[in-house]
């Protein structure tokens, strides 16, 4: 400061030098030298005026700028937690309106002001502690969890930071003791031990939340218990709220947290789950931060270091979602297979816990022993040792060590590591923060003279079968089983770089080649700083969302965070007062796009609230994961068809499943029976409905030669109560994009082979859309526009006889619903190699839908 207000006083130059100046030029000008050098000096006196104005100005902002720095204070709350060493566990102290948890909570809070009366800095901006919980620790001793509260001015925040964190390091130290209450104790004094503290996420301090709510379970063996967002599943979980769920277990014991739902905003930054091996939401334990959607088969799984874990929810004002649902329980602290010796010629291992994520704090060490002569060959199933952050070169935290080498990060499946001798030692290693799903594993023995007796070797030793040598997938993990390989013509896409690939993945958005050959040459030939329009043009890439309609049909302003209103086409989508819009696929985004909010309504459907418990290639599905899927009896005759369900009292199944036949009348509605929320045929479980129904509404251009049009509705007779095994999936919009690549589900009880027998249990399979022409070229021009084609392109995955009328189901990347974007159809026999199947395609009939039904 001071320099600067030396700077505003100085004079600036005098004014004789100013004269100096002037002295050089010519007598002859004098006279005129006498008025310049009048208007000189008005000149100079003002703009040294205007120089000392300005720089009184700059130092007043620096001032007080400066002012602002030293004094503008910022809120800093830093969690933590320690042992109370010389205090005994009550059952009390785990209800936080009990006295005896307010008695000890007073005493641990003064103990902590005491603690930090030791530091200055934090002495003088300290505000408050206040304990959150206490737990059992395995001694009959008491952990506390507690945050503490300091005004701070912005310039001294870092140094209270390291002040805290110079409170943990000196646990040590006799000075740190002494100020802990573990030396020269008064009788009372608590004894803390074991103190961890650190910063708590801003976005857990911030103003605008409106509310802490609390919750505490105690996990009991043998029993689950259930945790929820608030209004799940009916309705969004409410904006700007900071909930937390404490969960203690049994000493001796971890929590086990499975999520069976979880459906969140897509960015962490405004609403999002942590949870934490803690009681208290302490940075250094965060196990996980989740957001966004996840599919009921990956459900996450975590267990804590200890008998604490701590969930929490914050979400800001925009977009609230369903929100999550997780189930409890303890189980004991050892956990299976955590290292050990194993020998013979294979055998398995895993990260502890697996498919659970592994714990925070955890080591295990295996040695690997196979006969003598032979070498140790481990291929990695899976392998996932993330931490945010962290590159996978170094893994300075959660790791794997095979003959001290470190592995952290993702690794494909099948990756393989061996050893040039009989033995190898592997350690497994989780530091106390962020956890991840880890590792599953096989070791085996191999000839190091023949690593691959009747296999084909790939170049990173990893063995596969050699009929999966040029099969358009990278088997190997490193492509050396798609090189050197002779491409058909009729099959195959000839990649640019030697690849085949089957001409099922060509022009389907996803560049299969690595070369983008596959990709070429599909819509219009745009240039490279062009993007294209979906009419046919390109336009400038800079155009792209620039709020004009550049392309003339909106494709340029279609993907954008923000949506304009245009002229109606088939490429806008209409809300309910016939304002068009250029977003794509708005419907039920959890974003109010339309100005009448009328692509925000509706949207009770296509979620899956639960999760507990053919299709050809399929597998079962979970009970409750596709609760729309109906089942079609004929009477007497038992399943026929699949349907969807798309509200209490209407379905839509397919065209060619209501036809009379010779034997039976399929078309009249007394003959079926429908099952709803049914899991396994002949298996009428609790959550299942059994309906009758009022009237069949087959589409009357419904063409049973060519099967277009292959479309049909079915009203029940009385609406059916929807529950977490029976729920409407969305309908999507006339304009709605399934565009080509697109991974999608199918599921039906059909047949699980061609020819073979109907499933028992519903099956599920994963199918990639296929783009219209590839279809049409593959099933002899027999696709129309109203149909859309899915499949795997090695064949083996696909719906059959039976799945037909089912739901062919598309998962909406923003908001997770699940929306309708065909009914399982024909094809040319079942899971045939380039054979995809055909679905009708709903949005050519969103609008007939909507007249016959009502919805
Ligand atoms: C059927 O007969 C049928 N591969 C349904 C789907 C497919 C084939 C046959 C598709 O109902």
């Amino acid at each position: 400061m001071e320099p600067m207000e030396k700077e505003v006083n100085s004079p600036g130059p005098p004014d004789d030098s100013l004269d100096a100046s002037m002295q050089f030029l010519p007598d002859s000008e004098a006279k005129k030298m006498e008025n310049t050098r009048f208007a000189c000096r008005t000149i100079v006196v003002t703009v040294l005026i205007i120089l000392a104005a300005v720089l009184a100005l700059l130092v007043g902002l620096l001032v007080w700028h400066f002012h602002l720095r030293t004094e503008g204070r910022v809120k800093k709350v830093f969690s933590g937690s320690m042992t109370i060493s010389n205090h005994n566990f009550l059952e009390e102290y785990e209800d936080y309106n009990s006295v005896q948890f307010k008695e000890l909570a007073s005493r641990v809070s003064k103990q902590m002001k005491g603690v930090y009366s030791h530091e200055p800095i934090l002495s003088r901006y300290y505000i408050n502690t206040i304990v959150q919980a206490f737990s059992e620790a395995s001694n009959d001793t008491v952990v506390a969890y507690y945050l503490s509260e300091f005004n701070v001015p912005v310039a001294k925040a870092s140094a209270v930071n390291e002040a805290i964190k110079s409170i943990e390091q000196d646990e040590g130290s006799k000075q740190g003791r002494k100020r802990l209450g573990l030396e020269h104790k008064p009788s009372n004094s608590l004894l803390f031990k074991n103190m961890m503290s650190g910063a708590v996420d801003a976005r857990m301090v911030n103003s605008n939340l409106r509310g802490h709510f609390k919750n505490a379970h105690h996990a009991r063996t043998g029993e689950t218990g259930f945790i929820q967002s608030p209004n799940f599943p009916n309705s969004p979980y409410p904006p700007n709220i900071y909930t937390e769920w404490q969960l203690r277990a049994d000493p001796a014991h971890r929590i086990r947290l499975e999520f069976t739902a979880l459906n969140l905003e897509k960015e962490c930054q405004n609403d999002f789950i942590r949870l934490y091996d803690s009681l208290v939401p302490t940075e250094k334990q965060v196990m996980v931060e989740k957001c966004g959607y996840y599919n009921p088969t990956e459900q996450p799984m975590y267990l804590s270091s200890g008998n604490v874990m701590l969930v929490t929810l914050v979400t800001n004002g925009e977009k609230n979602f369903p929100g999550f649902r997780a189930i409890y329980s303890q189980v004991p602290i050892e956990i299976q297979g955590c290292g050990g010796k194993l020998t013979g010629m294979n055998g398995t291992f895993s990260s502890p816990g697996f498919p659970s994520y592994y714990p925070p704090k955890i080591q295990c060490v295996w040695d690997i022993e196979v006969p003598a002569g032979k070498h140790v060959r481990v291929k990695f199933n899976k392998f996932s040792m993330r931490e945010p952050g962290e590159t996978p070169n170094h893994c300075p935290k959660d790791y794997l060590e095979i003959n001290n080498h470190r592995m952290c990060g993702e690794k494909p499946a099948n990756t393989v590591r061996s050893s040039r001798t009989n033995q190898m030692t592997v350690k497994f290693f989780s530091d106390m923060s962020y956890v991840d799903m880890g590792f599953s594993a096989e070791f085996e023995a191999f000839q190091p003279n023949n690593p691959c007796p009747e296999q084909f070797q790939c170049d990173n030793d990893v063995c596969v079968d050699p009929k999966l040598k040029c099969d358009g997938y990278d088997d190997c993990g490193d492509m050396s089983d798609e090189r050197d390989c002779v491409c058909s013509e009729e099959i195959h896409v000839k990649c640019k770089n030697g690849f085949c690939k089957p001409k099922y993945w060509w022009c389907d958005g996803v560049n299969d080649c690595g070369d983008n050959t596959d990709e070429e040459n599909c819509g219009p030939l745009c240039k490279t700083w062009e993007v294209p329009c979906r009419n046919g043009r390109c336009v400038p890439e800079h155009k792209k969302c620039d709020g004009h309609n550049d392309c003339g049909d909106g494709t340029d302003e279609s993907e954008c965070p923000r949506s304009i209103v245009l002229s109606c086409s088939e490429y806008t989508y209409k809300c309910k007062n016939n304002n068009c819009i250029s977003k794509q696929n708005p419907q039920c985004d959890g974003e109010q796009d339309c100005e009448d909010g009328s692509d925000e309504e509706d949207c009770d459907c296509g979620t899956r609230p639960y999760k507990s418990s053919r299709i050809v290639g399929g597998e079962e599905s979970s009970e409750g994961e596709w609760p729309w899927q109906v089942s079609l009896h004929m009477r007497g005759e038992g399943h026929v068809c699949g349907a969807s369900v798309i509200s209490s009292l209407w379905l839509i199944t397919a065209a060619h499943c209501v036809q009379d036949t010779e034997k039976f009348k399929y078309s009249q509605s007394d003959q079926w029976e429908v099952y709803l929320g049914l899991h396994t045929q002949h298996h009428a479980s609790e959550g299942s409905v059994q309906k009758n129904l009022k009237r069949i509404i087959s589409h009357p251009e419904y063409d049973p030669k060519t099967y277009d049009n292959d479309i049909a509705l079915m009203e029940l007779d009385s609406p059916v109560t929807l529950s977490q095994n029976i729920w409407p999936i969305c309908l999507p919009a006339a304009t709605h994009e399934f565009p080509a690549g697109l991974d999608v589900w199918i599921t039906g009880w059909g047949q699980t082979r061609e020819e073979g027998s109907l499933a028992t249990v519903l099956q599920k399979a994963e199918v990639r859309i296929i783009n219209d022409t590839v279809c049409n070229q593959l099933m002899n021009n027999e696709v129309t526009p109203r149909m859309i084609c899915a499949g795997v392109l090695t064949g083996g995955v696909d719906a059959c006889q039976g799945d037909s009328g089912g739901p062919m189901s598309s998962v909406d990347p923003d908001s997770g619903r699940l929306f309708l974007a065909g009914v399982v159809s024909w094809g040319d026999g079942c899971g045939r190699k380039n054979k995809p199947g055909v679905y009708t395609r709903v949005t050519k009939y969103r609008n007939w839908i909507r007249e016959e039904s009502g919805v």
